[in-house]
């Protein structure tokens, strides 16, 4: 008898993704930046961070599959397979996801283009009315076959944001350890309140009545994504020579949008960085200064406008309860050239 994984790993071989009815516009060639130490606009799926609990990766065989969303205020349950979920109105999606658990200046962040099907469709089809509209449940709970639960706010995912169950990723099925066979994707929060992997329930419930793993823990129930920019060049420590040095990293506020970066040496004044071009507002922007750089120590530091004209706030915070917040710096000495 062949593993769990053995079997995954067949039935993922098998599946024939559908054409999106909505595909994803093609990434604008400004997006982009041309800047030796600048990572790709797109990250590929072996690159893409990974952060959860499985010590064991989920072997889930997408032939026996089934998604259920049932609860508080459905009035038909629905039970998917996932030719069905498929058979759905399709969509494709360029979303950045991010940890909650990054420090500022760290790397659990990701973009990818998604393909799945809008959550917020299945919701109506199940009779789901958003609070907004009277109905009685403002939590939904994701359930996964390994037992993590993680709570959603139902109001985000039924405003309109393109709040996916997704089964491709970078156009391929999704990788085992991205949650093969079907994932939620929530554009502007954190994994750990929208992400879940493995899925296999959707409870509708109330933020009173049920805490999803994380938040006895010490970790919010609600965690929209902090606003964060990131140098990823010059690497800090580096010995950069004298002239024009590239500063130039990312900055990311899905679901708002970055409308402005600004870098600061030592304590000169903040200088607006080049933004690249805007994909969507769910997804990051890279972003490149370039610097006339004299002999010595320098410190350098980013901060990132998002689409709400809010800037980065300076001072530092933990990642818990509900994201870092806090500027970037690295310190780099410039050589004689
Ligand atoms: N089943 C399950 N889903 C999960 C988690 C988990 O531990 N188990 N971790 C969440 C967290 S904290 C994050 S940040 C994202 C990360 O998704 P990735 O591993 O595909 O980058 O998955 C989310 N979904
Ligand atoms: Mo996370």
């Amino acid at each position: 008898a062949g593993s769990a994984d053995e079997s995954a790993t067949a039935s993922r071989a098998a599946l024939r993704l559908p054409r999106p009815a909505s595909p994803a516009p093609a990434v604008p060639a400004g997006a982009q930046l041309d800047v030796p130490g600048i990572g790709p606009f797109t990250t590929p799926n072996r690159d893409f961070f990974r952060v959860d609990t499985a010590l064991v990766v989920p072997g889930v065989d997408a032939d026996g599959w089934r998604l259920r969303i049932h609860g508080t205020g459905v009035r038909r349950e629905l039970s998917l397979t996932l030719p069905e979920l498929m058979s759905r109105t399709v969509v494709e999606r360029d979303i950045t996801l991010a940890c909650v658990s990054n420090e500022v200046g760290g790397d659990l962040v990701g973009n990818a283009r998604w393909l799945g099907v809008r959550l917020a469709d299945l919701l109506r089809e199940a009779g789901v009315r958003p609070p907004s509209e009277g109905g009685p449940a403002d939590q939904l709970v994701a359930r996964s076959v390994d037992g993590m639960t993680i709570g959603t706010p139902v109001e985000d995912v039924m405003d309109g944001r393109d709040a996916l169950l997704a089964f491709g990723m970078n156009g391929e099925p999704l990788p085992l350890d991205h949650g093969f066979p079907v994932r939620m994707i929530v554009p502007g929060l954190y994994g750990y309140v929208s992400a879940c992997k493995w899925i296999e329930s959707i409870e509708l419930t109330t933020f009173d009545a049920y805490d999803a793993y994380w938040v006895p823990r010490g970790w919010a129930a609600r965690a929209p994504v902090k606003t964060q920019s990131r140098i990823d060049t010059p690497r800090a420590l580096a010995r950069p020579r004298a002239g024009t040095v590239m500063i130039a990293g990312v900055a990311w506020a899905p679901h708002r949008g970055i409308a402005r970066v600004e870098v600061r040496v030592d304590d000169g004044p903040w200088e607006v960085a080049r933004l690249g071009a805007e994909d969507s507002q769910d997804t990051w922007r890279q972003w490149v200064y370039p610097w006339r750089a004299a002999p010595g120590r320098h410190t350098l530091t980013v901060r990132a406008t998002d689409g709400t004209g809010a800037t980065q706030p300076e001072a530092r915070t933990d990642t818990m309860p509900d994201g870092a917040t806090g500027r970037h710096s690295v310190v780099v000495t410039v050589e004689e050239s």
